[in-house]
């Protein structure tokens, strides 16, 4: 029986999905005499370190906590499970730590993408039962904007390199804390679970590994989903967003059967949108909660699911945040959401004043669960314009002129899939959707969605150069070579793509091995 600790935020529900794979049972800590009772506490974290602590503070279980590992017994933190050891971090000022581990966590200062989000690797410096079998070449899920800095190097078990060499896991005695999720990271996450779950011995050897790390390319695989016409869910995918043929909503398979298929495939992050989330409310639309529920039993990679996060009103009058729709996609098995309409909105109510009102989806979620779980799903298409003059909006000189031979365009955004174009540019959407707290952007392009013709570059660098967090490069992905392009084109952290997988055209093995000694990629 392995206790886990859930202090109420993020996804616990893959730890105990992995947990449960391995065979064991979990029990959830309800009161304070839970955690001196356990033999093996879990306590994985995601979200704000200043919310974690005021929550242990309120449910008395800091003390209870110090006293189990003081003792050292069996721990495993993951994440915020490992940032509650120190002393205090920079992410809640003036707030206490459990303090076992003497040191600060400190938010990244560096000139890459934050928060590093993607597939690392780990140089280990002592031998760790935890880590028993590790070969050193295995590359681990982070998503995090601060890290540990321990006062003594003797606590450190892994480093790994992103910007800075950064400490990735520690170990003091029983008590093994990882920056990365394990629960998250494919089958050498689950060994790393199971070694704690069966508290493998250390192994008497360090295996020699590389000093630097590097942060892996993502290959996303994408599921757009929503009910055909017989009411069944299905995985669809459009042409420029158009998912009917003769009349009929394309049906390329089961979404569960088939993120389970990708996962094993060697995708590195699974996406599902539910399309038609703008016109029907997620909630009511169980299914997809259901899809969410089961894939997370058998996916052990990161899962994002996007559609219809925003406030509703049902029609008995009662009202739902978009904390609330995503409180429950969380609780459901997803590792992040991601908005689209609504973002459009937030962002044009932004631009009148200029100022945060704190109000937004986007605030709100990215203040809950931290501002890696919070993507901002853009749907732009292509204005043409003869002349940068003739619009208010920031254009790019295009090597793809328009239908009248225009040389500029710039990207319009939308809402409800595609059918409303609104008057906010792609660019100023990324800025401001970063300014208010998203994590992430995933980059769609209406005109290339479905046309196997290739990322659109000029776009991709558009907002890439006007952001600090990650981008996904999304739409066009006909072929490897385009994967290719668009990391060497540009400096997006992952690509998307959909038709192409659910077509069986290139399998995502024949993209790894087309990027494989070019492009850092998970194995
Ligand atoms: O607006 O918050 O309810 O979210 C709805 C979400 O659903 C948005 O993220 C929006 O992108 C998506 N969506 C809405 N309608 C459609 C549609 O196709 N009719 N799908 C749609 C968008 C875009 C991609 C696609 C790539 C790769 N799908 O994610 O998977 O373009 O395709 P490809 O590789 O086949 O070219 P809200």
């Amino acid at each position: 029986m392995i206790t886990l600790l859930d202090y109420g935020a993020g996804n616990v529900r893959s730890v105990v999905n992995a947990i449960c794979r391995l065979g064991e049972t979990v029990k959830t800590v309800f009161c304070a005499e839970d955690i001196m009772r356990a033999d093996r506490l879990v306590f994985p974290g995601v979200g704000n370190f200043g919310s974690m602590i005021r929550i242990l503070n309120d449910k008395g279980y800091v003390e209870p906590l110090k006293d189990y590992l003081k003792a050292d017994r069996p721990f495993l933190g993951i994440c915020l499970g490992l940032h509650a050891l120190f002393e205090e971090s920079e992410e809640a000022p003036g707030l206490k730590g459990l303090g076992i581990i003497p040191g600060k966590v400190r938010r990244f200062d560096i000139d890459l993408a934050v928060p590093h989000i993607g597939w690392n690797g780990i140089h280990i410096k002592q031998s760790s039962g935890v880590l028993s079998g590790c070969m050193g070449n295995e590359k681990f899920y982070f998503v995090h904007s601060y890290h540990v800095v321990p006062d003594k190097t003797d606590v450190i078990l892994t480093t790994t390199t992103y910007g800075i060499d950064f400490v990735s896991s520690i170990k003091k005695g029983n008590i093994t804390a990882t920056q990365f999720h394990p629960e998250k990271s494919g089958q050498q996450g689950l060994d790393v679970l199971k070694n704690f779950l069966e508290l493998k011995k250390s192994d008497k050897t360090v295996p020699e590994t590389q000093e630097k790390t590097l942060l892996a390319k993502r290959i996303i695989a994408c599921l757009d989903v929503r009910s055909n016409d017989h009411g069944d869910l299905v995985v669809t995918k459009g042409d420029q967003y158009d998912v009917r043929e003769k009349g009929d909503v394309r049906n390329l398979g089961k979404p569960v059967d088939l993120a389970r298929q990708y996962y094993e495939d060697g995708a590195d992050e699974i996406t599902f949108l539910n399309i038609t989330g703008f016109r029907d409310f997620p909630l009511e639309d169980m299914p997809m909660i259901d899809v969410l529920k089961r894939t997370s039993e058998n996916v052990f990679v990161p899962l994002t699911i996007g559609g219809g996060i925003r406030d509703y009103t049902d029609k008995f009058g009662k009202t739902y945040s978009a904390l609330d729709v995503a409180s429950e996609y969380f609780r459901s098995g997803a590792d992040k959401i991601s908005i689209g309409s609504d973002a459009v909105l937030i962002v044009e109510d932004y631009l009148k004043t200029g100022k945060k009102t704190g109000k937004s989806s986007i605030e709100k979620i990215s203040d809950v669960y931290g501002n890696q779980a919070v993507v901002v799903s853009i749907d732009p298409r292509r204005v043409y314009v003869a002349s940068p003059e003739q619009t208010t909006h920031p254009v790019i000189e295009t090597v793809f002129p328009g239908p009248n031979g225009e040389k500029y365009c710039w990207y319009q955004c939308t809402i409800k899939g595609g059918r409303e174009g609104r008057d906010v540019d792609a660019v100023t959407l990324a800025k401001v959707c970063e300014t208010l707290g998203a994590g992430e952007i995933l980059l769609n392009c209406i005109d290339r969605d479905g046309t196997n013709s290739g990322f659109d570059i000029e776009l991709i660098n558009a907002v890439k150069n006007a952001v600090t967090i990650p981008v996904i490069a999304s739409s066009g992905a006909g072929c490897a070579e385009h994967f290719l392009e668009v990391f060497e084109q540009t400096h997006v952290e992952s690509a998307l793509a959909a038709g192409i997988f659910h077509r069986k055209e290139v399998p995502i093995g024949e993209v790894k091995a087309c990027l494989k000694t070019k492009v850092e990629i998970r194995p």
